[in-house]
């Protein structure tokens, strides 16, 4: 996708502060963040959010999940713990239309918190 900022920093295009990568995935230190410890991880393929995902994204979906996992464990959060955050959607306040997780970490969070 030509216009999207995260497939800009996937690709080095737009700098950010990187903390993991492998072959399917990126991890950098979100611009704005809303906890001490607030790293996005993003696919390297262009799916739009959860709500776009389709059958031949089911490999990529699952993969995600550890490559969420080995981030928590780079930045140091394995241990205390973490939320995973996926905004899906305007209304849930998605603003970049690039499937991506937030790990948010470093306190203690209250739940529910909506
Ligand atoms: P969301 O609201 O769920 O779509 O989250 C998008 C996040 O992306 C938001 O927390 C701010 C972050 N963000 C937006 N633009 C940039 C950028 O250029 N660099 C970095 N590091 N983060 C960005």
């Amino acid at each position: 996708m030509e216009d999207c900022i995260f497939c800009k920093i996937t690709k080095g295009e737009i700098p950010s502060r990187k903390v993991y990568e492998d072959d399917n995935f990126y991890a950098f230190e979100d611009i704005a963040p809303v906890t001490p410890v607030h790293v996005l991880v993003v696919p390297k393929k262009h799916v739009r959010s959860i709500a776009a995902l389709t059958e031949a994204d089911t490999e990529v979906a699952g993969k995600m999940l550890t490559a969420i996992q080995k981030t928590a464990e780079k930045i140091g959060l394995a241990e205390d713990g973490y939320r995973v955050v996926f905004n899906t959607g305007e209304k849930a306040g998605q603003t970049v239309h690039h499937l991506h997780a937030h790990i948010l970490g470093g306190k203690e969070m209250a739940w529910p918190g909506v």
